[in-house]
């Protein structure tokens, strides 16, 4: 495919005069001096101008072809930047790079200026965002769901070592991205009472009667495809008071008061909650997902009503993706829809439902399956938790008529657990779907074995499988100019729709000029980052040291501890031996914790720690570098992975679904050292056992271990270096003025049994890095592997995992040219 030529409506000799004019009409400001968050602010107006032309043009198309629709629900997006993406994708970049050159500025500084949307948490929701990226790319129609959150992702900073938060209130300079559609505004019912009355005929009814209302606000995202010829839609619902305020209580003077209301609505849709597994029991968050459940649904039934067939073809013409159970309640929601509303009988629309859903599960940690106390669920959603009882009660009919007085296979697998009158949203996410998927073929194994394995007995072939995938667009395209012009140069574009294109590539791994041009390349990555870090932290970095990256969210079972271990350990060593022979290192670490979690900000202390300590020490800091990167995030990731040439992909195994930011390090050419968890399996039977470093106990050891007993002090009694940097850690080494402070974090893994099995994997962790080591002191065999990492990855774009949906889940086809 050759480079998409501009259409007429991108009209870019008029760019240069359309960003002056949005900057004085929209923004209201002078040009001069100029300020270049002002011109990103007219430039983003003047492509968001380009992008609603494209959008008007390309839609009818889209609705013309009457084909079945996939809608995508997903309590978290997180799409990072929007400026560079539409301009790559819409083909727009050489005339973009003259306007903003014209102007006087560059077009990468103009980017700089805009905010993350940072509407996700971490994997989950960059994986949606991904998804929108690719089925725009692979013209699936459909459509993104989510909540317009006010407040986004915490930034974080780090304040003496500590993560501190503050509130990202990523809209305050504006968001010329977001499309308010004032005019389709919808009424979302909360609280009150279901109440039975009998209808004209004589038939028994409920409706929901003296429930509060709130109204859902659509706000339009546009997502424009590769090539620029389809335009996504990402629908985000922003809440607002029905009411304004009492006038009322404003008239007797209570001014505050009146405004209650009003906030108590508008908190709906106030804040992410920033954990990365579920939220327990807080109702707000409760609300949140019932409301962009509630404002999605209609606005599907609107749709589908309007295209003209009945409710009998609705499955026909709507699938409905659960991005987790966060949007389950739609299950209940739809039935209410069909029973109390369109007055179906009660089986007609379950099997309506059950044809319309199906579920991905991205978690197997048991803490993290979400679940609602049955009385919060029922004072909030009154009729909703009826009707959860009933779909429950049918489904226990059937399990006892599959199983014939086994009561505990009843209450193990009923909907509202009977001992702690919960409501287990996997259960009713698995009852009320057809298909029901995990993220990585491991994942997807675990859970019909050993999370749902009752589940997979009751409804065989409704679980499957469909391998995460990431956007080679935003990943490697747009993130990694340098190797995607030297990759371009010599197999073409079409590598950037086509992923297995790759391939090609691996002959050049034996080409030595190849392999130079390849180095080059991530070396200016390298020289970027560094500035990065500089202007960030004012801390140098030397580019031409090993850069072993470990970016995610915090988490215990992520392990950053034991990447910290291996850290103490190589400063031991080189503290004993200067001369060691090993390739000087910058160890980079980032991400956020949630900010309850007080076991993931003592290791980012640790870490901060260890980084001060290692980087003040002359004798080594020539030969390793610790940094803490502070709040990584979607756009810091597009500065960091392409200069990675280590990713850290060290989880326990069993424990990390999938991983996706294993996939996007493999793609920009680093070298993944791992355990067998999540995709990196799958990317180690891709890239080849001899281009990746794997370690450690797999998923099944882990169980075997863990069952007979596991006991760390003999691991630790056995391993001199093992004992040495815990002992470090332990007494203070880091923190002299505070030597108790990572007493809790030594507890956990000395007293209470190691549950990430740590210790167990310390010494294997080890082995691996000196495997590191020695190939990278080979740079010709290093650049090898390198190359083969990158061209083996096609199968991990996210093309390939969205097409997988729409064939095997969705029932959808892709629209023609
Ligand atoms: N994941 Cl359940 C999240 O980011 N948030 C969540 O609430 C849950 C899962 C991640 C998961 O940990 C990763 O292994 C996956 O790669 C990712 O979802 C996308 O599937």
């Amino acid at each position: 495919m050759a480079k998409p030529a501009a259409p007429d409506f991108h009209q870019l000799e008029s760019l240069g005069e359309d960003i002056k004019r949005y900057v004085l009409s929209i923004l209201g400001n002078d040009l001069y001096p100029p300020d270049p968050f002002r011109y990103y602010s007219g430039l983003a107006y003047a492509i968001r101008e380009r992008l609603i032309r494209m959008w008007l043009a390309t839609q009818a198309s889209y609705y013309d072809s009457m084909s079945k629709r996939v809608y995508y629900l997903s309590m978290e997006f997180l799409p990072g930047r929007f400026l560079m993406n539409y301009i790559t994708n819409m083909g727009m970049e050489d005339g973009c790079r003259q306007a903003a050159a014209d102007l006087g500025f560059s077009l990468d500084d103009l980017a700089e200026e805009e905010r993350d949307a940072g509407l996700g948490n971490g994997g989950l929701g960059r994986l949606a965002s991904c998804y929108m990226d690719s089925m725009a790319t692979q013209r699936i129609p459909g459509y993104g769901y989510g909540i317009l959150y006010d407040y986004g992702l915490f930034h974080q900073r780090i304040v003496n070592g500590w993560q501190e938060e503050e509130a990202d209130n990523w809209r305050r300079h504006g968001s010329p991205w977001v499309i308010d559609r004032v005019e389709h505004l919808y009424e979302v019912k909360f609280y009150g009472r279901s109440e039975a009355y009998t209808d004209p005929q004589g038939v028994l009814r409920y409706r929901w009667a003296e429930a509060d209302t709130v109204m859902a606000m659509p706000c339009d995202i546009l997502i424009p495809g590769h090539g620029g010829k389809h335009v996504t839609n990402m629908r985000l619902w922003a809440a607002a008071s029905s009411t304004g305020f009492s006038l009322r209580d404003f008239n007797q003077g209570d001014f505050l008061g009146a405004m209650q209301s009003k906030i108590h609505s508008e908190n709906i849709s106030k804040v992410l909650y920033p954990n990365d597994e579920p939220i327990q029991g807080k109702e707000l968050r409760l609300r949140q997902q019932y409301f962009l459940v509630a404002a999605t649904l209609r606005d599907i039934i609107r749709r589908h009503k309007k295209s003209g067939p009945g409710f009998d073809e609705f499955p026909d013409q709507v699938a409905i993706q659960l991005n987790d159970t966060h949007p389950t309640i739609a299950v209940a929601e739809l039935m209410r829809i069909l029973v109390d509303e369109e007055f179906l009988g009660w089986d007609e629309a379950w099997a309506i439902c059950r044809r319309t859903f199906a579920y991905t599960n991205h978690t197997v940690l048991p803490e993290a399956l979400e679940t609602w106390p049955a009385d919060l669920l029922g004072r909030v959603l009154p009729r909703h938790l009826e009707i959860i009882a009933e779909i429950d009660r049918r489904f226990l009919l059937e399990v006892a008529a599959a199983h014939p007085g086994d009561q505990g296979r009843q209450n193990r697998l009923a909907i509202i657990d009977p001992a702690s009158r919960r409501v287990r949203m996997a259960h009713l996410a698995i009852v009320g779907s057809h298909k029901v998927n995990g993220v990585a073929r491991l994942h997807s194994d675990i859970l019909r074995e050993k999370v749902f394995p009752e589940f997979d007995a009751l409804y065989p072939g409704k679980f499957t499988n469909v391998t995460n995938g990431i956007t080679p667009r935003r990943w490697l395209l747009q993130a990694n100019p340098a190797l995607s012009r030297l990759i371009t140069a010599r197999i073409g574009p079409d590598w950037t729709t086509d992923l297995d294109r790759l391939a090609e590539l691996l002959p050049l791994a034996e080409d030595p000029d190849f392999r130079k041009d390849w180095r080059a390349a991530k070396r200016e990555n390298k020289k970027r980052l560094a500035r990065y870090v500089l202007r960030k932290s004012g801390m140098g970095i030397n580019p031409d040291t090993l850069f072993d990256v470990q970016v995610k969210r915090m988490h215990e079972y992520k392990r950053q501890f034991l990447n910290v271990l291996h850290v103490v350990t190589l400063y031991n060593r080189l503290r004993r031996d200067p001369h060691l022979a090993v390739p000087p290192r910058t160890v980079l670490i980032g991400g956020k914790a949630a900010p309850g979690y007080f076991m993931a900000k003592r290791i980012i202390r640790l870490i901060t720690a260890v980084a001060e300590t290692v980087n003040a020490d002359d004798a080594v800091r020539s030969r390793l570098r610790v940094v803490f990167l502070p709040n990584y995030c979607v756009s810091q990731a597009e500065k960091v992975i392409p200069a990675a040439e280590l990713s850290q992909q060290i989880s326990t195994a069993g424990m990390e679904a999938s991983g996706t930011g294993n996939m996007k390090f493999a793609l920009n050419g680093a070298l993944t050292i791992g355990t067998l968890d999540g995709a990196n399996i799958e990317i180690m039977e891709a890239v080849g056992r001899e281009n990746i470093f794997i370690f450690g106990l797999t998923a099944k050891e882990v169980e075997a271990t863990r069952a007979a007993g596991y006991d760390p002090g003999r691991r630790v009694a056995a391993d001199a270096e093992l004992a040495e940097a815990l002992d470090m850690i332990g007494r203070g080494y880091f923190t002299p003025s505070e030597p108790d402070l990572f007493a809790p974090i030594l507890d956990n893994l000395l007293r209470h049994g190691d549950y990430y099995l740590v210790t167990a994997d310390y010494r294997a962790c080890l082995e691996a890095q000196d495997a590191v080591n020695a190939l990278y002191l080979d740079p010709e065999a290093w650049t090898a592997a390198s190359i083969r990492n990158t061209a083996n990855m096609g199968f991990f774009s996210s093309d390939r995992a969205v097409l997988e949906y729409a064939k095997n889940i969705w029932n959808i086809e892709p629209l023609g040219e």
